[in-house]
């Protein structure tokens, strides 16, 4: 359904972090009982944090207001200052989250390359330092993000996981799963959650995303790790009081948001082969897995915010991100009428616009 903003009507596919709470939502908002979370005594977020861990198998969770501070977090407690991490070069800890694991944590980054957002395990075993020395900074944390944003939504499976785990394993190296979207890869049929629980030391996830709630992530791990989390989280300012009313609408996402994301899956399937056939566009549909799409252009980049632009004014919201296109984000609160509404425009601008 187009959203309103302003007054004007738009079909909004910036990001699937702009779904506004359902009515559902607001009603378990009002009618969350609450506690002081700071203190322990907050039983609806207690709760969530309880389902989340159950449904990863793993021991605990942490609910915290968004994923960047979460993945923030994990680092810092997967870390110390002067330690190295390593993330796909386009890895949204590394790009997007204002530099936290080098402000806050005080580590070096190193970045690694990758075939569209899956990491070859061989280099992990290559650019993880074999130890600490007199020289070098100890290789600490592999961070994977699943699905990957900057990679099109690329779904990471559990078998490509696993391999990466093994070796980050020989290499005495954490783990530390950026979930964002790991619901997609599960709906995508890349493992189940409790898979991908197995095989990290962390795991964050955003409620906030394609399950639709307003604001909130969890992060989650062994009881020992949250326990150590509680306390950062605490340094940051991320404890909060009674938070059951933010945690009641995620809970609500939780439990009606994930049967319907192949919905958005095809959505953005269709639109990805709905804009294949439009002179201009560079666009693989099958390399569409999740709900995520970047459209690239004959004419390339300098052609991304124009083409922003000019779908801005059909009531048509995407963003251009840098090189890598015009991204296009389907979620519960756009449905297969504004696939049409943007495809729509799209036949219009492109040819213009996108051509080489
Ligand atoms: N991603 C946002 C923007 O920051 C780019 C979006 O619109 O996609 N991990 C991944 C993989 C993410 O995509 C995001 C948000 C986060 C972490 C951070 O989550 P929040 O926004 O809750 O801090």
């Amino acid at each position: 359904m187009p959203q309103t903003i302003q007054g004007e009507t738009i079909s909004d596919f910036r990001s699937d972090t702009v779904t506004r709470p359902t009515p559902a939502m607001r009603r378990a908002m009002a009618e969350a009982v609450v506690g002081d979370d700071v203190l322990g005594d907050d039983p609806t977020v207690q709760e969530l944090e309880a389902l989340a861990a159950e449904a990863f198998g793993m021991e605990a969770g942490l609910f915290t207001p968004s994923g960047s501070m979460a993945n923030l977090i994990a680092a810092k407690v997967h870390t110390r200052p002067g330690d190295e991490v390593l993330v796909e070069a386009f890895g949204h800890v590394y790009n997007n989250e204002a530099a936290g694991l080098g402000s806050v944590c005080g580590v070096l980054t190193r970045t690694l390359p990758s075939d569209r957002g899956l990491i070859d395990p061989d280099d992990v075993v290559r650019f993880a330092r074999p130890e600490e020395s007199l020289h070098s900074p100890r290789t600490a944390l592999l961070v994977v993000e699943n699905t990957h944003n900057f990679h099109g939504g690329r779904v990471v499976p559990a078998a490509h996981l696993r391999r990466l785990r093994e070796v980050s394993r020989e290499r005495g190296l954490a783990l530390h799963l950026d979930g964002a979207r790991i619901w997609n890869a599960i709906a995508a049929g890349g493992g189940s959650a409790r898979d991908y629980g197995a095989l990290a030391d962390s795991l964050m996830f955003c409620f906030s995303k394609g399950l639709g709630a307003p604001i909130g992530s969890v992060l989650l791990g062994s009881a020992e790790f949250v326990a150590r989390a509680r306390r950062v989280r605490k340094t940051l300012g991320g404890g909060m009081r009674q938070v059951g009313v933010i945690a009641a609408a995620a809970r609500v996402a939780f439990e009606t948001g994930r049967e319907r994301l192949a919905e958005d899956h095809a959505n953005a399937r269709a639109l990805a082969e709905g804009v294949a056939e439009i002179p201009g566009a560079l666009v693989d549909p099958a390399a569409c897995e999740t709900n995520i799409l970047f459209l690239r252009t004959e004419r390339g980049p300098e052609s991304y915010p124009e083409l922003q632009e000019a779908l801005r004014a059909h009531g048509v919201w995407a963003i251009a991100c840098g090189d890598l296109g015009v991204r296009f984000v389907t979620h519960r609160d756009v449905d297969r009428g504004d696939v049409e509404r943007a495809l729509a425009a799209l036949r219009e601008e492109l040819p213009r616009l996108g051509r080489a």
